[in-house]
């Protein structure tokens, strides 16, 4: 008879997890059973009238308090050690992990993989890789669910969150939305494909599931947004006096003109975007106009704010430097990946143009144009 009490285990995930579960639900049959067997024989043993004398029976019994104390607290810590492995683990993707980006909506799920490859309510990947999600919603809380690889995170509107698996089944699992978000909140279903690498490049090459073949990618999407949005004409690829360089910034921390500090993640970037004044870079004014997301006419959708991020992210690290700094270009000008439109490097200093490395609150002129 096959009576499953669990979806399949289909990533590393899914086989610790059932683990954990399964020691806990052992652990709280065995002091259930234990406590309430006792509880029984000695309720009836003792029972008003019965033969059985108490006499002798100690006022306390020291060996037996301590080891109903401490032996549930050592199993109790143990299990909260166990659990803390995978609990860590889900938040912190290997730095090889494939990058696949995830914007829920009422009521789907749009797929974005970084060769250009677009699904909705479809994931495809490629079995025994170290996929990690980056994921938002474009309206209210949605949850990313796959019970086959036991992994859900909350898609939350406003902030990128990340999850990671790593597929070890070939196959098919079911997608849910695990947060009720409206009407068709059950609809808001779809499918993960796990596929051997073969297939899975074969289905790459074909474009995808869709008949077209998609070759933009979210970085080229977002070259192409950058240059109409006008982000080309403050930055440049070092710093100049409209700007910061946003070259090799990805990852870098960053300092502001509060005096604080931070990484310049995924979510510091859609931020520096959609709200610049909240953090100032230090030596700049907040002179960047703030390009809000939302649905209405003239505002960015998630989706080109992912572009947006993703093209930011493959810029150099031509003139990574300390913010407020005045660096010279230690690259070509143009970059055969990304060939530099007419307006990208308009402001850009020159490289072997006097560059003053000086800290300056970046009204020092030396701009090319
Ligand atoms: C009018 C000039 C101007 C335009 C246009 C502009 N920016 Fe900026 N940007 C700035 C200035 C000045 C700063 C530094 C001050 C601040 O943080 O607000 C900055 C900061 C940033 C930062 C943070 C950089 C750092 O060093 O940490 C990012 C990311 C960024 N801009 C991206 C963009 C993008 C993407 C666009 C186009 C959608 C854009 N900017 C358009 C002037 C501009
Ligand atoms: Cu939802």
């Amino acid at each position: 008879m096959n009576f499953p009490i669990a979806p399949i285990q289909a990533s590393d995930f899914a086989v610790e997890v059932d683990n954990i579960f399964l020691a806990l639900t052992g652990l709280t049959f065995f002091f259930t059973i234990l406590v309430l067997s006792l509880l029984l024989f000695l309720a009836i043993r003792y029972r008003r009238g019965s033969k059985h004398s108490r006499k002798g029976a100690p006022d306390e019994h020291l060996v037996m308090e301590l080891s109903w104390s401490l032996g549930p607290l050592v199993i109790a810590i143990g299990m909260f050690v166990w659990a803390t492995k995978p609990f860590t683990e889900v938040y912190s993707p290997p730095a090889n992990a494939e990058e696949v980006f995830v914007i829920g909506k009422r009521w789907m799920w749009h797929i974005q993989h970084t060769n250009g490859i677009r699904e909705n309510n479809e994931l495809h990947v490629p079995l025994g890789r170290a996929i990690k999600l980056t994921m938002i919603s474009q309206d209210v809380i949605h949850g990313f669910y796959v019970p086959a690889f036991r992994m859900k995170r909350d898609v939350l509107p406003g902030r990128y969150n990340t999850v990671w698996f790593q597929p070890t089944r070939p196959g098919r699992y079911h997608l849910f939305c695990s947060e009720y978000c409206g009407t068709n909140h059950s609809e808001m279903i779809g499918w993960v494909y796990v596929m051997d690498p073969a297939d899975y490049q074969a289905w790459q090459a074909s474009g995808g599931s869709r008949s077209t073949q998609e070759t933009e990618t979210p970085a080229m999407a977002g070259e192409s947004l950058y240059n109409t949005l006008g982000c080309a004409n403050c930055h440049g690829e070092v710093n100049n006096v409209h700007g910061p360089t946003l070259y090799g910034i990805a990852g870098k921390v960053r300092q502001f003109e509060n005096g604080s500090t931070a990484i310049a993640d995924d979510n510091y970037l859609r931020r520096s975007i959609i709200d610049p004044n909240a953090q100032v870079v230090k030596g700049y004014q907040n002179i960047m106009p703030a390009y809000p997301v939302g649905n209405e006419q003239g505002k960015l959708t998630e989706e080109q704010v992912l572009d947006l991020v993703a093209y930011v992210k493959t810029l150099g690290s031509a003139a990574a430097t300390a913010p407020g700094e005045m660096a010279a270009a230690t690259k070509p000008a143009a970059t055969p990946a990304h060939p530099a439109p007419a307006g990208r490097t308009h402001t850009a200093i020159k490289p072997g143009a006097s560059a003053p490395a000086s800290k300056s609150n970046g009204s020092t002129g030396n701009v090319g144009h």
